[in-house]
């Protein structure tokens, strides 16, 4: 089932806390099969119905019978770039997907067990290996992407958490860069500035929370003084040792021209983190930041043996009820 990884294009899915409105979700046209039916349950084809309610009442929910290595099985009907498949797991029963796998494969008929390496395929399934499982799924979404599409549609998580800097020279503080506005002009009252001539100034934002950052936007001060920013080191983390500075570097700043807004991907792919520094290392440094916007999907419980020796894919588990999975680096 494993199909050599053949695009090299960012992949990511929308996820958005408030409406969790999703791009194109080509499992809905699908055609859904399973290897038993639990009469007292829905048809397959409920796992792909479009409704996430995962209440076993709610008819929205597939359950195989108790057996061994239950499997579900979507065709999606033709041949998809997938980035990402989401899991809705069933109320009350979310151990219950421990330890299963996403398959996804060009056919049919191809048993030979793959993980979840492919970003090509027309079938997708969740397998649960061992003996006496029962599989219960409430919804599950593939999502594809066009070719060439390079979107960060993830949310700006940096909106909804705590800033904090080294100093602050009169009324820039820290969360003026992430007040949502991308105003430059330092005058207008939305940039975050430290005090002149600082030994290596640092600003940070706490996420509240683990992400996994999938890209961050600087946008750099536009009156004046766009060098002050030139080699400002980006670090992610979850330690506070150092106020967070130590932690390990997502990338380096050269430049950013005046009042433009630079995106920047980590050297290293998605880092994973709590709290995202800013540091400006040496003497005489100033650090002002108009507007720090963080890219990223939830980090929760990752069940590390979902996906068990996997290098190309990342588990993230979004909330108790829903599982995400990326492929990149494909
Ligand atoms: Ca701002």
């Amino acid at each position: 089932l494993v199909k050599t990884c053949q695009t090299s294009i960012p992949l990511f899915v929308f996820f958005c806390y408030s409406t969790c409105t999703l791009l194109q979700n080509v499992a809905i046209n699908g055609m859904a099969t399973q290897s038993s039916l639990n009469s007292s349950f829905g048809a397959p084809q409920k796992a792909i119905d479009g409704d996430r309610n995962h209440a076993l009442t709610s008819g929205s929910c597939i359950q195989t019978n108790e057996q061994a290595d239950p499997w579900w099985m979507v065709d999606l009907q033709r041949t998809y770039k997938i980035a990402a498949v989401i899991i809705g797991n069933r109320e009350g029963t979310e151990n219950n997907l421990h330890g299963g796998e996403i398959w996804i494969s060009s056919s049919k008929d191809n048993n030979s067990t793959g993980r979840f390496r492919a970003t090509e395929g027309r079938f997708v399934g969740v397998f649960l290996p061992g003996t006496r499982r029962v599989l219960s799924l409430c919804e599950v979404e593939v999502y594809s992407v066009d070719d060439g599409k390079d979107t960060f549609p993830t949310p700006n998580v940096a909106l909804r958490g705590e800033a904090a800097q080294s100093s602050t020279l009169s009324f820039a503080a820290a969360f003026k860069a992430i007040d949502g506005r991308r105003n430059s002009f330092y005058t207008k009252g939305s940039c975050s500035h430290t005090a002149e001539g600082e030994t290596s100034p640092w600003w940070r934002v706490d996420l509240l929370r683990t992400f996994i950052i999938t890209s961050i936007k600087v946008t750099n001060r536009g009156d004046c003084c766009a060098e002050r920013l030139d080699g400002a080191e980006i670090r992610i983390g979850k330690s506070l040792h150092n106020n967070g500075n130590d932690n390990p570097r997502c990338a380096t700043i050269s430049h950013i021209r005046p009042g433009k807004t630079l995106t920047i991907h980590c050297d290293n792919g998605m880092m994973e983190g709590r709290y995202v520094n800013m540091v400006i290392p040496g003497n005489g440094k100033t650090l002002t930041l108009c507007e720090v916007e963080v890219y990223a999907t939830p980090k929760g419980i990752a069940i590390t043996d979902w996906i068990t020796h996997s290098e190309t894919n990342h588990l993230t588990f979004v909330h108790s009820l829903y599982f995400f999975f990326f492929c990149f680096n494909c």
